[in-house]
């Protein structure tokens, strides 16, 4: 049936390259993120055929430097998805990180879906979105055709994981009406939760991209490429995970899977830099301000109201 051969696809890329020991959470907790990524990828599968990634031959399993934490990556594409990636991270101390996205081709202006968590036994830092590609401050156009449906959603999980406090400004504009940005202290409750909140925004993306139909006007595909390319760019350069995955590889292969794999498409899919896009962080010497943030942190509380209106800094 339909079902086994998903199970036996899943399993197959499963096993390509980590090591099936057992997993380090799974002996003391429950909480881990490698079932998150399992739901994903079996739940992707009933809608649509994910083939491996080219990126997957290079990118695999890898080991840290400390010889005991292990980083998990895998990589598909399909009709709609230019790169859907995923790299978790089990700490031999008990940290916990999923990096997982997924980036439509540039016939679609789908939103990106954004699952980014770090966890430590102590605190838990998360930002779960269907990151808009356009922008939805300006466009009700682009907010009514993506988001308008999913603000009881938002609501919902706003209202179970609230609002992590204040972020750096610049992010905001990556961020959609329905996003949960939170931390919490690390607790199986709030794990649970957040496996929840992650399942129904996966869902809710699929839905979107089964009903997306491919762009024609090449004026539009532009837009799109170029939306998606200054995002990566964006996440590139300021991601917050940087200092941990330097901390774990070293710089210059933290470099490399920043670049290569979780921003594949920085390179090749536009043209322009980061202080192109963002020219109030260039120095005077042309460099780039290594700040995360030139406006500095703002954002209190959750800036969308629950009808969904932007309502700022308030
Ligand atoms: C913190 N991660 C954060 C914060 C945000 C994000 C908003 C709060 C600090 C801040 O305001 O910058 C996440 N920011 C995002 C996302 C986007 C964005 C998803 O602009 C998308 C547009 N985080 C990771 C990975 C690691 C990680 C892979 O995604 C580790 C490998 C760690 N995130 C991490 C850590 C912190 C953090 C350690 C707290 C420390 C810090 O703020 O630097």
């Amino acid at each position: 049936t339909n079902t086994t051969s998903i199970n036996f696809s899943s399993r197959k890329f499963f096993s390509i390259s980590c090591k099936m020991r057992p997993s380090m959470a799974e002996a003391t907790s429950s909480i881990t993120y490698q079932k998150f990524v399992h739901f994903a990828l079996e739940e992707t599968m009933k809608h649509t055929h994910l083939a491996p990634s080219i990126l997957q031959e290079k990118y695999g399993c890898l080991t840290a430097m400390d010889g005991e934490t292990e980083l998990q990556m895998q990589s598909f594409e399909s009709p709609k998805i230019r790169l859907l990636r995923s790299l978790f991270i089990e700490g031999s101390d008990g940290m916990q990180v999923l990096d997982f996205a997924i980036f439509p081709r540039a016939e679609f202006d789908l939103p990106i879906f954004c699952a980014n968590f770090f966890t430590t036994p102590v605190i838990s830092i998360v930002v779960l979105d269907l990151n808009p590609l356009h922008d939805v401050i300006n466009r009700q156009d682009y907010k009514k055709k993506y988001y308008e449906h999913l603000i009881p959603l938002g609501v919902k999980y706003g209202e179970l994981l609230p609002w992590g406090g204040k972020i750096t400004a610049e992010s905001m504009k990556f961020f959609s009406p329905i996003v949960i940005w939170t931390k919490f202290p690390t607790s199986e409750q709030k794990h649970r939760l957040l496996y929840s909140a992650f399942e129904d925004y996966l869902k809710s993306w699929l839905e979107l991209m089964d009903q997306a139909s491919s762009e024609t006007d090449l004026s539009r595909i532009t837009a799109n490429l170029e939306a998606q390319h200054k995002y990566l760019t964006w996440r590139a350069e300021k991601d917050p995970g940087h200092q941990v995955l330097t901390r774990l590889i070293g710089e210059a292969r933290a470099k490399e899977i920043i670049r290569s794999f979780l921003f594949d498409g920085v390179e090749e899919l536009g043209n322009r830099t980061f202080t192109d896009y963002f020219p109030e962080y260039k120095r005077d010497d042309g460099t780039i301000n290594q700040k995360r943030s030139m406006i500095g942190k703002s954002f209190e509380s959750r800036p969308w109201d629950t009808r969904g209106e932007f309502i700022g800094d308030s």
